[in-house]
């Protein structure tokens, strides 16, 4: 393994990538993957939902499996998504017999394949359900699914006063029948749903980010099996705060350890000792923003940044600002150094989810937000010596 020396350093020190690869595949695997089946007629917005709320085309991007006619499974590591026909026009069988077939197939296959949640899209323009979709969301229902209806490329209207945004008469109209469906005859529907949402993927000029989206993912979340909440919020990428409220317990995790291992200071030179309990909380924290760091980074990428993050000289310029730290590492400032460190990556991490930085220059990047760390390191020491 190669490491370009630290300026001022005396030797450079030997990281080892490992623990963050393994604690990456660990959380990989533990957490598993969420699959949400997606059912509704072609072009009623499915494909562009998925994209925005997951922020990747599965299609393109993830594996791809054709497992019967009308079921199609596209897969990666956290996410799957069964597409399921809604109509097949001249078939001889009728599109709830084609479900039910399908569903059938999908409960032979392996656990990771199983459906949590589906969503069941209709265009939201539309008057009322029809009796083929009542009796697909009641095959849906049968097989023990939670069923979300999702109404799309709802065309909101924005109050200019208010900035309220509102769904068009025509919208609200039927999600009153939804509420309380009924026939013809005015015999009421059943019609196992449990939410309706209007949502848009995008705005009618084809641009933006969507609406309804945030309460689709909060439903969704709340259908979901819990041991199989964390796979959706890793999965999805709309909802930020979720992920760090995953990160942060890892973090303090990792500075604990990292206090505990410094009970009797650590010499300065030896600074390397916290790197294995760093490098585990980055790969822990690169799994739940999905990152697939050991593909985007080589492993001497990686543990180069390893070095950056966990060296002397890092170690060394955080001593120089506690007064009577002398030159070597104690309890509260390993544990200050590996928050403070865990704050910083978690910041690169969703900047790197989010698209703002661009993953192939994190080991350069990461210079920008070291900077933050000496002024939570001053913050905790104040405290420190105030509470002396
Ligand atoms: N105006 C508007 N158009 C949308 C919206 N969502 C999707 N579309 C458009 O509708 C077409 C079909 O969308 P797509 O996601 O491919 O539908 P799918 O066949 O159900 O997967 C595409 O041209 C999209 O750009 C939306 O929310 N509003
Ligand atoms: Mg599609």
């Amino acid at each position: 393994m190669t490491n370009t020396p630290d300026a001022g350093a005396e030797r450079s020190p030997e990281i080892d990538e490992r623990p963050f690869l393994e604690a990456n595949s660990t959380a990989k695997s533990r957490y598993g993957r969420f699959n949400l089946a997606i059912v509704g007629g072609t072009g009623v917005g499915k494909s562009s939902l998925v994209n925005t709320v997951f922020g990747r085309d599965l299609a393109k991007v993830g594996k791809g499996l054709p497992v019967t006619r009308g079921a199609d499974y596209f897969y990666d590591d956290s996410l799957g998504i069964w597409d399921l026909e809604g109509f097949e026009i001249g078939s001889t069988v009728t599109p709830a017999e084609s479900l039910r077939t399908n569903l059938e197939t999908i409960a032979q296959r392996p656990a990771s394949e199983q459906i949590s949640v589906v969503w069941y899209c209709v265009l939201s323009n539309s008057d009322r359900l029809t009796p083929p979709d009542i009796a697909m969301i009641r095959e849906l229902d049968a097989a023990g699914l939670p069923v979300i209806l999702v109404l799309t490329k709802v065309d909101w209207s924005k109050n200019p006063v208010t900035g309220k945004r509102s769904v068009p008469r025509d919208v609200d109209e039927f999600m009153s029948w939804l509420e309380n469906p009924v026939d013809a005859d005015g015999n009421p529907i059943h019609l196992p749903i449990q939410r309706v949402i209007p949502t848009s993927a995008r705005d009618k000029h084809g641009k933006g980010t969507g609406h309804g989206l945030g309460e689709l993912v909060a439903e969704t979340l709340a259908l979901s099996p819990e041991d199989e909440k964390d796979a959706f919020r890793i999965a999805q990428r709309l909802n930020l705060p979720w992920k760090r409220e995953m990160a942060r317990p890892v973090v303090a995790t990792a500075s604990a350890a990292a206090a505990a291992a410094a009970a009797v200071p650590i010499p300065v030179a030896d600074a390397v000792a916290l790197a294995p309990i760093q490098m585990t909380m980055m790969g822990r924290i690169a799994a739940i923003y999905d990152l697939d760091l050991t593909v985007m980074m080589s492993a001497s990428a990686l543990a180069q940044l390893g070095a950056q993050i966990s060296g002397q000289a890092l170690a060394r310029s955080f001593l120089k600002l506690i007064p009577g730290a002398g030159s070597a590492i104690g309890a509260s400032v390993a544990f200050a150094l590996t928050a403070a460190m865990g704050e910083g990556w978690i910041r690169l991490c969703e900047g790197v989810h989010t698209g703002k930085i661009d993953a192939n220059k994190i080991t350069e990047t990461w210079g920008a937000y070291a900077p933050s760390f000496t002024d939570v390191i001053r913050k905790m020491v104040g405290q420190r010596l105030k509470g002396k």
